[in-house]
């Protein structure tokens, strides 16, 4: 770990604040960012006053008059070099990640490699940032369209994937020839020092303009300066469904835009069809991978009345056999919740389930004693509910997992559906009629719906995000990059008449 640090020349107090070439003074409140696994602290953050903000914000504007110019496939081969870059640090990198935010070393691993697939996925895209070609109504007339960048890319991220949100965003958005400016999670800013500096060395051998990768840390004020910055047209942000609202009305009342990845409330429906032994697999890693801490973590099982005791008594059985402890250790499933707050709120939440009538199969709880000093180490707990208790329509940052029983297909699509949140879902079935069923129309209304697959873990090539209070932002693969530029219609007339649209006749 302090390998890592120190090659990077993070060791101490260090500014978080960079404009990718110079790190400017920090000059806003001070951020120790404390490890959930061991309550060591890591490093002692500067963050960025409005003063340093500012400036990072006119460097940025500078930069993007340059980098726009850059043809695609040039700024691909930057991003590139980055990819290869995270290759290097795969190993140091993945494990920091692992101790400052608490994921297993496993998913820490896996965090980086999102970045890395993000990277080639990026490289590939620079050559294809396509617009269409249509029929002009004139003659001599061609009509076609152009992606041109936006400018400044504001990018909030949140703590539980540090590093692998802010690359889909950054990778994309280089590509399409915008500037970042990156406000990371206060929770985890040594990641995020860390990925600058990869970056930073990359732009540096490449000489990239000063300026196109910036990092702004900083509490919830910075996070409000960006979405309240005219000079940032587009913002993309990752978090609670409290923040995104804020954020969208902050951008909204100045016509900006926003992608927004906001809370998740992920069900399973395991169907009297299910291949139960793939089931309880996707249930318990959807449940407790991340110490439920993933937007995708799965919240809710909607059980089949046929198979639910039957699945209940191996869903218990493998809860009792699961590890919590260091997530460096391999041999452990579930590491800590990312502070003491979020115990808290996962207490809440317990006390708040059994009050409204829930009944725990398995009990929570916060484990005490040797390797669980810090207090963020909990039990995951698995509770019988009804869709509709107001608990269960919140979503809960912590791994407890509700089941409950329906009887035909329709009822479990409608417990599916029925939360304010529309992320990820899933129904395991080995029925065609059923899969189907859930995928169509009437079916499943999340961003994510998969056959035969927990709600959580997304490739990186399909668009990533949902519908209703999740946001309705769409980040990563498929064709997401759109949402980074802006179409531009163009007609161009190469005839020696200027016929007008619509066979309005205008003489003089
Ligand atoms: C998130 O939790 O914000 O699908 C992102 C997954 C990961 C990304 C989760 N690929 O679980």
């Amino acid at each position: 770990m302090e390998e890592i640090l120190k090659s990077l020349g993070i060791t101490g107090k260090q500014s978080g604040v960079s404009t990718g070439k110079h790190w400017l003074p920090g000059g806003g409140a001070e951020i120790t960012s404390v490890s959930p696994v061991d309550g060591k602290a890591i490093a002692t953050i500067r963050g960025a006053s409005r003063e340093d903000y500012d400036a990072v914000v006119v460097t940025a504007h500078e930069a993007f008059k340059t980098w726009r110019q850059w043809p695609a496939p040039r700024r691909g081969e930057i991003v590139r070099q980055i990819g290869e870059a995270l290759r290097k640090h795969k190993h140091d990198l993945g494990r920091l990640v692992s101790y400052e935010m608490g994921k297993s070393l496993q998913e820490g691993f896996g965090e980086v490699q999102e970045m890395i697939d993000i990277c080639d996925f990026a490289v590939g895209l620079s050559r294809q940032l396509h617009g269409l070609t249509m029929h002009s109504e004139r003659p001599g007339h061609r009509m076609y369209e152009q992606w041109h960048p936006l400018g400044i890319t504001g990018i909030i991220s949140a703590f539980n994937f540090p590093v692998a949100v802010w690359s889909w965003n950054s990778m994309l958005a280089w590509v399409c020839g915008n500037v970042c400016i990156w406000k990371p999670s206060e929770k985890t800013p040594v990641t995020a020092l860390v990925c600058q500096r990869i970056v930073e060395t990359v732009f540096a051998a490449n000489e990239v303009p000063e300026g196109v990768c910036n990092l702004v840390v900083g509490g919830r004020e910075t996070g409000e300066w960006l979405a309240a910055d005219p000079r940032v047209p587009l913002i993309s942000a990752t978090g609670s469904t409290r923040m995104g609202k804020e954020v969208a009305a902050t951008v909204g009342a100045r016509l900006g835009k926003s992608i927004l990845e906001l809370g998740g409330n992920n069900a399973i429906i395991i169907s009297e069809h299910a291949d139960l032994d793939m089931a309880l697999i996707g249930a318990v890693f959807g449940a407790v991978g991340t110490a439920g801490q993933r937007c995708t973590s799965t919240r809710r099982l909607i059980i089949h009345e046929k198979v639910y005791d039957a699945f209940i008594a191996r869903l218990v059985k493998a809860y009792s056999q699961l590890r919590i402890g260091n997530p460096l250790d391999e041999n452990n499933h579930v590491g800590p919740l990312i502070d003491k707050d979020a115990v808290n709120a996962y207490l809440k939440s317990i006390a708040q389930i059994s009050a409204q009538g829930g009944k725990f199969l398995v009990e929570g709880g916060v484990l005490e004693g040797p390797g669980y000093e810090t207090g963020c180490y909990v039990r995951p707990c698995i509770a019988e509910v009804q869709n509709h208790f107001a608990i269960v329509q919140h979503e809960t940052f912590a791994p407890i997992l509700y089941v409950m029983k329906y009887q035909t297909l329709k009822e479990g699509i409608a417990f599916q559906n029925d939360v304010p949140q529309g992320l990820s879902s899933a129904i395991m079935t080995l029925n065609l009629r059923e899969a189907e069923e859930f995928l169509s129309a009437a079916g499943s209304d999340c961003g994510i719906a998969n056959v035969n697959i927990g709600t959580s873990g997304a490739e990186i090539g399909g668009a990533f995000g949902g519908e209703k209070e999740t946001g309705g932002g769409r980040e990563s693969g498929s064709d997401a990059w759109k949402a980074y530029m802006r179409r531009q219609t163009n007609t161009i007339n190469y005839s020696t008449k200027l016929p007008l649209a619509q066979g309005i006749k205008f003489d003089l």
